[in-house]
């Protein structure tokens, strides 16, 4: 991409609004703008970080032998009132109706709705396991929507839906999101420590939460600092077995770490002094076991072995896909600007032509941009006529993993500067080896 031609309106001031660093980082590097309160449009640049994170939710799903599918956002509230839920979710439901006079609603989540999908098509237990999911815009009409888009009244959250024949089925499912979610995690250059959780309107008692710490995340968390040393990597890994996938649970789940909601002191007691902790943490998803709570109302039941009509089993879980691009932010920034791990970072390289106009660095630059496309490299190229500190100072606010710097007196001995932004290092490379080295 050549940002003359892109859309990056990038910000000099800090914006006031912004509390946190991850919302100031979005709003500075041109990635979302507010439309109301709680509610953003994704800028250019802001909307190839989500689909990134999108993608490697989606991978992630598939190798976990996941469905993907679409929901709409707007339901109708007759299937809330089969379950109970119209009334009880409260005001944080955004309830709409018709020139007909009915009653819909903008999903805050989908239980209702997937289980209708389920009882209409699925009779028998030999059509379980199931696991169907979606990605998709949230409504919750959020009493303080704060930090942009960590806390939004619109946002974007995979929910996925586990249907089993019975509770031990069921807890497989609970534990392969468990693994999965790890993985999807440390993919994006995250640690999110699964803790025991409370499981508020969605219901059931098995629930975890997965927290990345960081000073401005909104709940308070107590942990032994053994857990932040578990590192799933890059293990085999088998979904299907459920004796694998529930070690994994319990490694993860075994060192104490829990939010406030939970927290109880005399277990907490428990642990050395030396690794206890108390931090705060960003929820970037949840993953629930609440049995036959919606299957049972709405009379989603399948045959078992024996003829007989049981109500499914199942669980949901979700992962806060808009919500990630800032946790990650925090996680990963400096004074400088945002550091993104190279898996969902907008751009993989950033060109940065020091002399625009000087005509051997611009075709320097243009062939070096055209190599880096035709590599599949995902490239922006700053060729505008500006500063050279004005270049460096947007590259660093956007933070792409790698960025290189072409001016006349390197080019003149056939070199170009290749920097990182994680470690801030430098070396200066043959201007015909940058492709093979980013390949490598
Ligand atoms: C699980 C999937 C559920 O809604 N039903 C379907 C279950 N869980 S949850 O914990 O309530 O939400 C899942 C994740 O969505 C993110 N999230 C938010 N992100 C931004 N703004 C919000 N207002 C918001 N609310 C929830 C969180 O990451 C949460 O873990």
């Amino acid at each position: 991409m050549l940002l003359s031609r892109y859309f990056l309106p990038v910000l000099r001031e800090t914006p006031a609004e912004a509390q946190i660093v991850s919302h100031r980082l979005m709003l500075r590097s041109g990635m979302i703008k507010q439309a109301s309160a709680g509610i953003y449009s994704w800028l250019p640049l802001g909307y190839r970080v989500l689909r990134n994170i999108e993608r490697i939710v989606h991978e992630e799903q598939a190798r976990a032998g996941h469905i993907p599918m679409l929901m709409p956002t707007v339901q109708s509230a007759d299937l809330w009132r089969e379950s109970g839920r119209y009334d009880d979710y409260g005001e944080e439901m955004l309830r709409i109706s018709d020139r007909h006079g009915h009653d819909l609603l903008y999903g805050p989540t989908n239980e209702e709705l997937i289980t209708d999908i389920f009882r209409t098509h699925v009779q028998s237990y030999r059509d379980l396991p199931l696991t169907l999911y979606h990605i998709q815009w949230k409504f919750r009409d959020e009493i303080r929507p704060r930090f942009g888009i960590m806390r939004g009244r619109e946002f974007y959250m995979k929910d996925g839906y586990n249907f089993d024949v019975d509770r031990e089925a069921a807890l497989h499912a609970y534990n392969r999101h468990m693994v999965s979610y790890l993985r999807t995690y440390e993919r994006m250059g995250l640690q999110a420590i699964p803790m025991r959780a409370a499981s508020g309107p969605i219901g059931g008692d098995d629930t975890h939460e997965f927290l990345v710490l960081a000073d401005t995340g909104e709940s308070e968390v107590f942990y032994d600092s053994e857990i932040t040393d578990l590192k799933l990597g890059d293990r085999q890994l088998n979904y299907d077995d459920r004796d694998e996938c529930a070690a994994i649970a319990r490694e993860f789940t075994s060192p104490y770490a829990r939010t406030d909601e939970t927290h109880d002191e005399a277990l907490f007691l428990n642990v050395p002094e030396a690794r206890r902790r108390t931090s705060r943490g960003i929820e970037v998803g949840q993953i629930f076991y609440f049995g036959t709570k919606y299957s049972e109302p709405m009379g989603a039941t399948v045959q078992d072995p024996q003829g007989r009509p049981v109500p499914v089993h199942m669980g949901s879980h979700g992962i806060g896909v808009s919500r990630l691009a800032g946790a990650i932010i925090e996680a990963s920034h400096d004074d400088d600007g945002i550091i993104w791990p190279e898996e969902v970072a907008p751009f993989r390289v950033g060109i940065i032509n020091v002399k625009q106009g000087d005509s051997a660095t611009d075709s320097a630059c243009e062939a070096l941009y055209a190599k880096m496309s035709s590599a599949g490299i995902e490239t922006l190229y700053d060729d505008r006529e500006e500063r050279a500190g004005a270049k460096f100072a947007t590259m660093d606010l956007i933070g792409l993993p790698w960025r290189v710097t072409a001016g006349p007196r390197g080019l003149a001995k056939g070199k170009v500067e290749l920097h990182c932004r994680r470690t801030g290092q430098s070396e200066e490379l043959d201007l015909g080896a940058v492709v093979e080295r980013m390949c490598a």
